[in-house]
């Protein structure tokens, strides 16, 4: 197998790789730089030579001068943290689940993920639960991320792959409308496909309550209210159908259940979608007209429109109008949606999802069972259960799971309502982190694992177009951190089933492609070698002469008869609306110089002291009428929590709307603010809208 033998090569930099952070994956090169490693740039097919900030800054960390280097343990909840030797660390761990799970069941110990992994860890995390751990309750970040777009895409389209086109087909495209994506700063290397695409005189078009870098960038700027992503794309279908655009060849040849939405949207009259959305009508013709004239469109989503706990409805709703238009499929054409992670894509694919095996393959399958559990070597019958869903998973701590381990998440700034989560992190038996750093996760816990870094590893990782890249090693990692592929071996060891793994990553992606064979997400064909020789392999990739697919649903669909489904989508709004005593709406998400929960980039000196704290983005009429003034202090109330974080003020965010980034931890994490309402479906929480009050803070108060 050619896959064997990479990690046993001495690293020579240069290195070509990727970047550690999003799920653009940039092709950058590590070089010999003082001692250390260098990023320079890389010519991929997909940032071409272009890296963010991120990018360029992302080997500091490697020699960071806090970075963890050997376990810790603590003897008891009140006792300090101290380094402890591997094999300590690893039998505390191993005796903690044993402990717990004989106690109180299987069950009572989860595992909690990360779309930072390699496919590589993300498979063998997930079958370390299945068949070391064997508890039903296992899940990651992603559902934090875009698990609507996953589940709608899964549903109509019959496959979940986030775009389902290259990028090189973004710059074809007469009309692009980016609902809830802000890429000028959560991708930036993207934009130079969107600028491509308006300099051929192409039209895109921005729906965000915020006008960003990227709504800048755009022809039109549709600045909804938070929540009302899916009377926009009811409103978009209804003037479409009323102006004739509508592709009805298509809908005949390549669809089904469109008549229920057309009797659904046949209520979204323009002037009502005003009145829901704040969009005016003649924007809302200029945006349908845009959409179903040009002759290729495509929709794009990302987490502005899915975190939502109507996330599933809003991606159907623009789901349904690009199969209206006749879109999917078709040339520079279709639905997308920009997954965020590093690996958020193969994260998702085997199997650390709660209802999920290999390959994309469904735990409540029994065929899919049996073909998971044969490559395995087990009775499917021991395979458990679907488990809780992630934040279900975390609102279970404390209760009937009693023990946690969490690799590369850091829940305590990410998850909603992080307070609670506070609470609850306290009340575990116990708690496990594997991270690189001590982040605010893996202070709380009882052990904490030291792990190797990106450049320090092999493995696999796949993008947000569904390519499958190769991460190399470029560097040697400092004495004392293992990888999670070592540390899940050395478990399972403990737990009597360390025949059933293996702690080298060419064995382990060995492995995922027997597993994934056949599976809906297929590897079987994809080597390290030819994803080093093609610039990337695109999944389904069934067999090693097979050339892997760039484009789907040219021909059909991979649903039971062939055709996309339409499903009908009415306007529900978010869980909490503002009232008198919570009069705005707030909303969170990203900034260019920081990454999700902040532990890496907040430790980067120049993406730091770029952004060194939150801020409240408040418009200059909101802040005139509560009476705050430019870097004031604020205090920002919902029903769950509070925080007191400097106003920043700008005419670019509806005057409803009150905008905080999520990067920082403790008293500066807005996730104390944030609702956990679900959607029902993917069960993601509702990140992107809540009521919140926004009061000045005397200056008594503020130096109290
Ligand atoms: N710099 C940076 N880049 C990143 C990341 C990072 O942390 N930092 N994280 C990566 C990950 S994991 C992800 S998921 C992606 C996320 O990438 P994006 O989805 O582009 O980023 P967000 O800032 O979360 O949200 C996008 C926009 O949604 C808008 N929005 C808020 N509420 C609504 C609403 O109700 N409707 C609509 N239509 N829009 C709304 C916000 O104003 C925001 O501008 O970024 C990836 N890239
Ligand atoms: N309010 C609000 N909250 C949000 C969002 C939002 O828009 N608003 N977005 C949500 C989204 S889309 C996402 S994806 C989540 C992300 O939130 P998190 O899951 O917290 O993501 P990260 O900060 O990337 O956490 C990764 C942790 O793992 C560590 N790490 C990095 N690489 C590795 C590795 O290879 N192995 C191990 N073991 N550890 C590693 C890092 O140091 C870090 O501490 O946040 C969600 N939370
Ligand atoms: S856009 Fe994403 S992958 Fe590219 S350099 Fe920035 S963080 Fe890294
Ligand atoms: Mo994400």
């Amino acid at each position: 197998m050619d896959d064997a033998g990479i990690s046993a090569a001495p690293p020579i930099p240069p290195v070509l790789t990727h970047c550690p952070y999003c799920a653009l994956q940039c092709g950058m090169t590590l070089v010999s730089h003082a001692g250390g490693l260098e990023v320079a740039a890389r010519d991929f097919p997909t940032n071409k030579g272009g890296l963010c900030r991120k990018g360029w800054t992302a080997a500091s960390l490697l020699d960071a001068p806090d970075r963890l280097t050997s376990p810790l343990a603590r003897a008891n909840r009140d006792a300090p943290l101290l380094p402890v030797s591997w094999d300590d660390a690893l039998d505390r761990i191993a005796g903690a689940m044993r402990d717990i799970q004989a106690a109180h069941g299987m069950d009572a110990f989860g595992i909690f993920g990360g779309g930072g992994l390699t496919n590589e860890k993300a498979y063998a995390l997930g079958k370390f639960a299945r068949v070391a751990l064997r508890t039903a309750n296992i899940d990651y970040n992603g559902r934090f991320c875009m698990a609507a777009a996953a589940a709608a895409a899964a549903r109509s389209f019959g496959i979940d792959r986030g775009l389902p086109f290259p990028l090189e087909d973004i710059p074809g495209a007469g009309t692009i409308l980016l609902a809830g994506a802000n890429p000028a700063e959560t991708m930036p290397p993207v934009m130079q496909y969107f600028d491509a695409q308006r300099a051929a005189g192409g039209i895109l078009i921005v729906s965000d309550p915020r006008r960003t870098a990227t709504a800048r960038a755009a022809d039109l700027h549709l600045q909804l209210t938070p929540g009302t992503d899916a009377a926009l794309a009811n409103g978009l279908l209804h003037i479409a159908l009323q102006r004739g655009l509508i592709d009805r060849a298509y809908i005949q040849a390549r669809t089904s259940g469109f008549e229920a939405v057309r009797r659904c949207v046949a209520s979204y009259w323009p002037d009502r979608v005003e009145r829901i959305t704040g969009v005016p009508e003649r924007l809302l013709v200029r945006a349908a007209v845009a959409l179903g004239d040009a002759s290729s469109a495509m929709v794009l989503t990302a987490r502005g429109a899915e975190q939502q706990s109507h996330g599933v409805d809003n991606v159907a709703a623009f789901i349904n109008l690009t199969l209206a238009l006749g879109l999917p499929g078709r040339p520079n054409s279709g639905f997308g949606t920009l997954t965020g992670q590093g690996n958020g894509q193969g994260g998702r694919e085997h199997g650390q999802k709660a209802d999920q095996l290999p390959g994309y393959r469904k735990l409540d399958n029994p065929a899919h069972r049996a073909a998971v559990a044969a490559v395995w070597g087990v009775d499917p019958d021991s395979l458990p259960a679907p488990g809780l869903s992630a934040n279900e998973l975390l609102k279970a701590l404390g209760g009937p799971v009693r023990g946690l381990m969490v690799m590369a998440s850091n829940i305590l700034v990410s998850a909603p309502d992080a307070g609670a989560l506070n609470d609850r992190i306290g009340a575990l038996d116990f708690l496990a982190v594997a991270d690189v750093f001590l982040s605010e996760t893996a202070a709380r816990a009882d052990v904490v694992l030291p792990i190797g870094q990106w450049a320090e590893e092999d493995g696999t990782m796949t993008n947000l177009e569904g390519r499958v890249l190769l991460r190399r090693r470029a560097a040697v990692r400092p004495p004392g951190v293992r990888n999670e592929l070592e540390i899940l071996k050395g478990l399972a060891d403990r737990l009597g089933a360390g025949g059933y793994f293996s702690a080298d990553s060419g064995e382990t992606f060995a492995e995922l492609r027997r597993a994934s064979a056949g599976g809906v997400a297929d590897y079987a064909g994809i080597s390290y070698a030819r994803i080093a020789a093609e610039d990337g392999v695109f999944w389904p990739c069934p067999a090693v002469d097979h050339p892997g697919t760039k484009r789907l649903f040219g021909s059909d669909f991979p649903t039971e008869d062939g055709r996309a489904r339409f499903h009908p989508v009415e306007h529900r709004g978010a869980a909490e609306a503002p009232d008198r005593d919570y009069p705005h709406f707030l909303t969170t998400g990203r900034l260019m110089g920081h990454y999700q929960s902040g532990t890496q980039t907040r430790r980067v000196p120049e993406l730091l002291a770029a952004q060194p704290e939150p801020f409240a983005e408040l418009h200059p009429q909101t802040a005139r009428d509560i009476g705050v003034g430019e870097g004031r202090m604020v205090r920002l109330t919902t029903r769950r929590g509070q925080m007191t974080l400097k106003a920043r003020l700008t005419p670019d965010i509806r005057m409803d709307t009150v905008f905080v980034p999520f990067h920082w931890g403790g008293a500066g994490a807005a996730n104390l603010l944030t609702n956990t309402a679900l959607d029902p479906i993917a069960r993601i929480p509702e990140f992107k809208v809540c009521a919140v009050r926004v009061e000045p803070v005397e200056p008594s108060r503020e130096t109290a």
